[in-house]
Formats: C-alpha cells, sequence, structure tokens
C-alpha cells in the first residue's frame, strides 16, 4: 500500500509543476497496484513488475526502490519543491493539486490553516476561476475534512489485519491468534487493529511481533500489551490472554464499548461479574474469596451462561440486539457464505480494467454461480459510456464468453445514468433486451432534498430499471451523502419491487448499515454489488455482505443470495 501512496503523490506533485501526461501514468499504476490480491513485493521479487497494468520501466524501477528502502529519491526531491502539507490539503473536498498550486504561489497557502484564513479573509473569492461561493464551499468542506480525524477505510485495514492475523497464527509458539476491536465488527472505518494471542511464551511471541517486516515504529513493548505503527499508516495493539479467559478477553476487546456494558449489567444483575478475565460468581474478584469462575474460555459458553443467544460481531452496538438475545429472538442475518453473484460490475467495454471473460473468471474463482455485466452507458462520458449500438455489440460479446466459460452464467445489464431531469439516458428500446439495469445518479449532485428524491423515484418507476445504485452517493470521508429522502424511496421500493443497492466497494458502502436496518423495517428487499471496475474488486463483496449483516438484512431479504432460476424471477419484465 505503501507503494500506491507514495505513486499517487507523485502525480499530485508533478501535476502541481503542470507536467503533463505523466501524472495519469503514475494514477493508473497507482490506482492498479492498490486493488490487486497479491501484493507488491512478490511481482518485484519474481521480477514481473512490468507486467502489471500501467507499469512501464519507468514506474518498475521506482517501485524496485520503494519495495527495497521504503522510500523514493525521486519523490523526496519532488517533495522538497512543494513545502506543503499535500495529503490535509487534497483531504478538502473539491482542493485539486492544481487548486493547491494556486492557493500556495497567489496566498502562500502551505496546509489547512492557511487555507482557512485565507478563506475567512476573503482572499480566495479573488483568485481567477474562484468566487464567494466556491470560498464558502471550501470553508465548509473544511470543517468535514476536520471532523473526521485520522480513521481509515475498512476495505484498506480489513488485508492489513487478515495477513498479520495469519502471520501471528504461523508462528510456532502462538496458540490462539485472533483479530477483534471494530475490525472483527466490521465497522465502516477504523481506528486501529486489536489482536490477541494465546501463548505459553509471551516474550517469545512479543519480540516477533515487534519485529515483523512491516513495523515502522515500536510504540510499546510489554509481555501482556504490545503497540507496533505498521507501514501501511495503521497502529495494532496486540494482548497476550489466557486460555481460559480467551472468550471473555475477545468479548471485552471486540466491543462495542456500550454492547460490553449491557452485558456486564446483566452479570451483575445475577450476582456475579464480567470481566475481561471470565465470569465469576461473586461481585468482586480480589477482595472474594469465594468467588469463582464460571465461565470464560469461549464466547459461546459466556452468552449461554448468560442466559443470552450468541450475539453476531457485527450486532454488537447496543442498538436492540442484547434485549432480543435476552428473548432469543435474534434475527438470522446473512452468511459471509450465502451469495451466489455479483450484479453490478465494469468491463474494458466503458471504464474498466478487465474484460469480460477476464472478470467472469475471476468472479468464478470466488464461488459466484452468477454475474450481471453492467458498463456505464451513454452520457457519462467520463466514464467513456457505451452506446446502444455498442451495447447491442456486447449482448452477443457475452453470450460468447458464457458459452466457453463453465459453471457460472454470466447475465446482460447496463448502468444508465439518471440525468437531472430524471430521465434517463438510453432508451427503453435497448433496456428491455437486458436482463438487469442499474440506474444511478452520476451527476449534477446538487439539487434540492425533492429534486434529487424525486430524479430517483421517477427512475424507479421506469418498469425497466431494476436496482438503483449507490442509493445516497455517500463516499466515506470524502463526500456527504446527497441530499435524499430515503425513506420515500424505501416505500416506492416496496410499491415497484425496484431493489436499493448495498454498494460493496470500500469507500462506499451504500446504503450504509444504518440506512439498511431502516430498509428492513420498511420490509424492502436489497441486493449486494461491488461495482468492480477491476477483478481485484470482485473480492470486496465481503465488506458489502459485512454491511448488510450490520443492517441485520436475512439471507431472504437479499436476492443476490437465490439460485438464478429464481433470481430471474425477481427480474422477469
Ligand atoms: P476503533 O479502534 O476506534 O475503530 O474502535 P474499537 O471498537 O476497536 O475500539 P478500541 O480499539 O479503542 O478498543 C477495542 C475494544 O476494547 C472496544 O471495542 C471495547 C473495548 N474497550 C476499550 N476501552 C474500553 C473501556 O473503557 N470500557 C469498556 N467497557 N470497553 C473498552
Ligand atoms: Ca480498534
Ligand atoms: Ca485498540
Ligand atoms: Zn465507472
Amino acid at each position: 500500500m505503501i507503494v500506491a501512496k507514495i505513486l499517487y503523490e507523485i502525480a499530485d506533485l508533478l501535476e502541481m509543476k503542470d507536467v503533463q501526461f505523466k501524472p495519469q501514468a503514475y494514477r493508473r499504476a497507482a490506482r492498479t497496484i492498490e486493488s490487486m490480491s497479491k501484493p507488491i513485493e512478490d511481482f518485484a521479487t519474481a521480477g514481473k513488475l512490468e507486467e502489471i497494468l500501467g507499469v512501464g520501466k519507468n514506474i518498475a524501477k521506482k517501485i524496485e526502490e520503494i519495495v527495497a528502502t521504503g522510500r523514493l529519491k525521486y519523490h523526496e526531491d519532488l517533495k522538497e519543491d512543494f513545502p506543503i502539507d499535500i495529503d490535509a490539503l487534497l483531504a478538502v473536498e473539491s482542493i485539486g493539486p492544481r487548486k493547491i498550486k494556486l492557493f500556495y504561489k497567489k496566498l502562500g497557502v502551505k496546509n489547512l490553516k492557511d487555507l482557512e484564513r485565507a478563506a475567512k479573509a476573503g482572499k480566495i473569492r479573488k483568485l481567477s476561476g474562484m468566487g464567494e461561493k466556491s470560498e464558502q464551499q471550501i470553508l465548509e468542506n473544511i470543517e468535514f475534512a476536520k471532523s473526521r480525524g485520522k480513521r481509515l477505510l475498512l476495505g484498506y485495514v480489513l488485508p492489513v489485519a487478515e495477513e498479520l492475523e495469519e502471520k501471528m497464527k504461523s508462528f510456532g509458539p502462538v496458540e490462539i491468534a485472533q483479530v477483534a476491536g471494530s475490525i472483527r465488527r466490521m465497522k465502516e472505518t477504523i481506528g486501529d487493529i486489536d489482536v490477541l494471542v494465546v501463548t505459553k511464551h509471551p516474550k517469545k511471541v512479543v519480540d516477533y511481533f515487534t519485529s515483523l517486516k512491516n513495523v515502522s515504529k515500536v510504540v510499546a513493548k510489554g509481555p501482556a500489551r504490545s503497540t507496533i505503527r505498521l507501514k501501511e499508516g495503521v497502529e495494532c495493539d496486540l494482548r497476550v490472554v489466557s486460555r481460559s479467559s480467551f472468550g471473555t478477553a475477545l468479548m471485552y476487546f471486540t466491543g462495542s464499548k456500550d454492547h460490553n456494558i449491557a452485558l456486564r449489567r446483566i452479570a451483575m444483575g445475577k450476582g456475579w461479574k464480567l470481566n475481561e478475565y471470565g465470569l465469576f460468581t461473586g461481585k468482586n474478584i480480589k477482595a472474594d474469596k469465594k468467588q469463582k469462575q464460571i465461565a470464560g474460555a469461549t464466547e459461546k459458553e459466556v452468552y449461554k451462561k448468560l442466559g443470552l443467544q450468541y450475539v453476531e460481531p457485527e450486532m454488537r452496538e447496543n442498538t436492540g440486539e442484547v434485549e432480543l438475545a435476552r428473548k432469543h429472538k435474534l434475527p438470522r442475518i446473512i452468511g459471509y457464505g450465502d451469495l451466489r453473484g455479483d450484479l453490478q460490475m465494469h468491463t474494458k467495454w466503458s471504464d474498466g480494467a478487465h474484460t469480460i471473460e477476464e472478470m467472469a473468471r475471476a468472479a468464478k474463482a470466488l464461488g459466484h454461480k452468477y454475474i450481471c455485466i453492467t458498463d456505464h452507458t451513454g452520457t457519462l462520458r467520463i466514464a467513456r459510456g457505451i452506446t446502444a449500438r455498442r451495447i447491442r455489440k456486447q449482448m452477443k460479446e457475452i453470450d460468447k464468453v458464457d458459452r466457453k466459460i463453465q459453471g457460472i452464467t454470466i447475465l446482460k445489464g447496463a448502468e444508465i445514468n439518471i440525468k437531472s431531469n430524471g430521465k434517463i439516458d438510453i432508451s427503453d428500446n435497448v433496456l428491455k433486451y437486458l436482463d438487469i439495469v442499474v440506474a444511478g445518479i452520476h451527476s449534477g449532485i446538487r439539487q434540492s432534498r425533492e429534486q434529487i428524491t424525486n430524479r430517483i423515484i421517477s427512475a424507479m418507476e421506469n418498469e425497466y430499471v431494476d436496482i438503483i445504485a449507490h442509493p445516497t452517493g455517500r463516499k466515506i470521508q470524502e463526500r456527504k451523502p446527497y441530499d435524499v429522502d430515503l425513506e420515500k424511496l424505501f416505500e416506492v421500493s416496496k410499491r415497484t419491487g425496484t431493489l436499493l443497492e448495498i454498494n460493496s466497494y470500500p469507500s462506499r458502502l451504500d446504503l450504509s448499515a444504518e440506512d439498511v436496518r431502516t430498509a428492513m423495517e420498511f420490509g424492502c428487499k436489497t441486493v449486494i454489488n461491488t461495482d468492480a471496475h477491476s477483478a481485484d474488486h470482485l473480492r470486496y463483496i465481503k465488506l458489502g455482505i459485512a454491511t448488510a449483516r450490520r443492517g441485520w438484512a436475512k439471507k431472504k431479504d437479499v436476492v443476490n443470495t437465490l439460485p438464478l432460476k429464481k433470481l430471474m424471477k425477481v427480474f422477469k419484465k
């Protein structure tokens, strides 16, 4: 990940220097590397960097240097030309490299504080291409950027955490290793990684942990608890716990804090005590000699002793699950193995990185039984939207690939654009031949609540539209949802049967878990898609399932858990 980050920064820096073409090349390479499932180091050691899409001789050499030394001289030289906190400024929505350069040259803006001061003093509006409105917008966006702190996307941290867990597990003296905390609850953003281990040799384990290859700093080192900072930019806490209290420790460090407090209260009600060391009779572990541990080795036995149904980690937010667990009435939420396919993805026909065949083979390898190809259509220039004529051609190609690859069915679809006036950018004459039509808003998002809501509703009422893609348009930590009356959409969804998507892309997760929960209360059905723009993105489906689980969706609430035949009935025109 550090490689991608440096390449992105080079692109920004080159853009600030007005260099042509090169920025796009660096960005393209960064994007590919960022979404690869194999570590870049593997390509580097095998001397196969140039096989990566977008990586030529020049960029390959730079990657080699980063992999070998953790840094890049070329990058550091570029940074010296601009002594600016680019990361912080780029984090402000609507600000890109060009504006950073403009603000730096004309106003000497080097960081967020400078920018805020300049905007408040009315200096931004005087620059060419800027106005009072954009100045106001910058101020609002600075506030938003400040409020979101340093949390990282689950989609970014999860693979790092999983790899770390694997490394710990494979170390001889480790008996158990497991990730806890917000990652285990699959929250959309993550503060840090929490890992628990059981071992008879804490010192060896801690030495191993603090000398892992991707450690950038050892923050604390002790036999019970150690903290490291990883090169990927995230901190990781390791706690050594005993086998007999592993269950209660896992519960404690999984959280959420509010869920734990509710459980502790239940234990107290029974005259017991619950903490990370176990479930005990007697109120105070130290003072009460008669206290005895009655559970603690596994989570299941602790929940059971407390008279509760087991609560899945994704539901442990104290939003009603404890009450239901007490009554043994928790919903059985969708499982990670329940999905049979993915119904939104892009190929080279529009702005995707891979061919239909490559996408199908990758999906099959993930265990999918069906996929739907949904390239962008018509008016969406930036996404290289395809015309009606090309769609017909693509349909033939899909048939061909579908016959060629056994064991997976490739459906024909499109992701159409809902224009500002609520109209759709391609005619019904084309739509009616497609298996699945996904519609979404991709531009003109600054309309009023009423306009946006009605715009989406008019698409939902089109008899050929099956799915509304990323219904709120939010991008986590980048862009707020557009102003839309979701409850109205849920009502219309129930009436028309148009599905609202759970988009699995790491920065989208849209609908959010909270929105899914409301949708479920309305009795809506939903669909989990990746919106993959490359074969490597297909594995993000796990994040969408996690979002559905956090929203308490059951298997039957998600249409792409259905076998193909039943699925096709849902999408019958
Ligand atoms: P994060 O890291 O901000 O994404 O969120 P968490 O939930 O992973 O929080 P973290 O890393 O601070 O702590 C891990 C778990 O440990 C947390 O979910 C619950 C538990 N925990 C931490 N501090 C407290 C506390 O003061 N009281 C209780 N009851 N539990 C705590
Ligand atoms: Ca944490
Ligand atoms: Ca922590
Ligand atoms: Zn696209």
